[in-house]
């Protein structure tokens, strides 16, 4: 059985803001395992397939000019739990409504720039990490780490 996969972006607001370090590291530091990392400036297709399910809401629109509106950081993340655990880590949507020490709640104010995505399921990690990451983009790797976070 394969391990569970998350993807987590950070949006622009989060890469223009100097953020990256920040937010990849509460990632690194859980002991989730990285498995894909890019800097990418995205299409409006692309922003427009990804929020799909979103596509009849009124922000949607608007939504989709901020995704692209400039570079996000695309990660591919590996672990048991790593989806619904990741969705803890960043917090809720409404950064106001955010937890103080999840990533929204310590890092941004408005739910239209929330700094950061993450799949909301397993499958939905799938078809992210599909939809962003090429044929190559991921890297297959063991860390040193493993045997000290698991038993
Ligand atoms: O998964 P999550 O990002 O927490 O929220 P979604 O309900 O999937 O919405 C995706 C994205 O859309 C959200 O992060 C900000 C934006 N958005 C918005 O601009 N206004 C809303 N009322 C709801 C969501
Ligand atoms: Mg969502």
């Amino acid at each position: 059985q394969e391990v569970e996969q998350t993807y987590i972006m950070i949006k622009p607001d989060g890469v223009q803001r100097g953020l990256v370090g920040e937010i990849i590291s509460r990632f690194e530091k859980k002991g989730f395992l990285l498995k894909g990392l890019k800097l990418f400036q995205c299409s409006k297709d692309l922003a427009q397939e990804h929020y799909k399910d979103l596509k009849d809401k009124p922000f949607f629109p608007k939504l989709t000019d901020y995704i692209t509106s400039g570079p996000v950081v695309c990660m591919a993340w590996e672990g048991d739990g790593a989806v619904a655990s990741a969705r803890k880590l960043i917090g809720a949507t409404n950064p106001l409504q955010a937890e103080p020490g999840t990533i929204r709640g310590d890092l941004a104010v408005q739910t239209g720039r929330n700094v950061v995505h993450g799949s909301d399921s397993p499958d939905n990690g799938k078809r992210e990490i599909a939809l962003w990451f090429k044929e190559g983009e991921l890297c297959q790797w063991e860390s040193v780490q493993t045997p000290w976070l698991t038993d």
